[in-house]
């Protein structure tokens, strides 16, 4: 395998049952053998999981789209100082529940925060850092609410429909620009979303030994 880790996001709007495919992800890759720590953003490390529950917390006030993206890319420089980057510098791979796609989508799209500045941070802090692949699990928003319509919900959760619409259109339009996210149809049934997610796994891994 290659010297330097590889590092793969999972990205989805809710319900779009990415902790249910992150599960398959991990089985995959432990099935050939590759060493992977699995992760989430924001948070992985004690400091940015409490910057994620400051982020993702009722407030009694106005949360700012700008608050919330500087919280992300605090949580995330913490996140890439103290576990990404170590792991993938000593070849491990790295699996990540999210990551720098869902601050375009959540906080550029749906939030309306100039691209630009979401491009600057991303520069500023990660530098040339990218996943080197990233699976999104497409679904329409109101299909995504009526899956979790029985569990407690959180801030952001709590938006109306109109505002995952955005998020699902920010995801699309990432993923047309970047070659690295494969987009996977969520609305199927279960076994065919992990089917379809495997060969894109299947794909990327031959390609590291090709
Ligand atoms: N956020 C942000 O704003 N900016 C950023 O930069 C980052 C994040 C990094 C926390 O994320 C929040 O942070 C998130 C974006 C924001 N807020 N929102 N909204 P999270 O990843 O922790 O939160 P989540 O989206 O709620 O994740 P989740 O629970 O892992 O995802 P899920 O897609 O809902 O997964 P699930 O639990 O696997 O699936 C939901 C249900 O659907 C469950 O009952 C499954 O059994 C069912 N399911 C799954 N697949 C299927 C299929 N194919 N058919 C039928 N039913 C299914």
């Amino acid at each position: 395998m290659a010297t330097k880790g590889k590092f793969i996001t999972l990205e989805g709007s809710e319900g779009a049952g990415k902790s249910t495919n992150l599960d398959t992800l991990c089985e995959l890759l432990r099935a050939h053998d590759i060493d992977f720590y699995r992760t989430r953003e924001p948070g992985g490390t004690p400091m940015a999981e409490a910057l994620r529950t400051v982020m993702l917390d009722a407030w009694d006030e106005q949360v700012d789209g700008m608050t919330e993206l500087l919280l992300v890319f605090a949580a995330r420089n913490q996140h890439l100082n103290n576990e990404i980057k170590p792991r993938l510098a000593r070849g491990q791979w790295v699996v990540c529940d999210r990551f720098t796609d869902a601050t375009y989508a959540y906080q550029g799209v749906a939030r309306g925060i100039p691209t630009d500045y979401v491009e600057q941070l991303e520069r500023w802090v990660q530098g040339d850092l990218r996943p080197d692949l990233t699976l999104y699990l497409d679904l329409d928003p109101a299909i995504g609410k009526q899956r979790i319509a029985d569990r407690s919900q959180d801030r952001l959760e709590q938006e109306q429909l109109a505002f995952f619409q955005a998020v699902r259109d920010g995801y699309l339009q990432r993923a047309q620009r970047e070659p690295r996210i494969c987009t996977i149809d969520a609305a199927q049934p279960l076994a065919d979303v992990q089917a379809a997610l495997s060969a894109e796994v299947y794909k990327f891994l031959a390609a590291q030994t090709a």
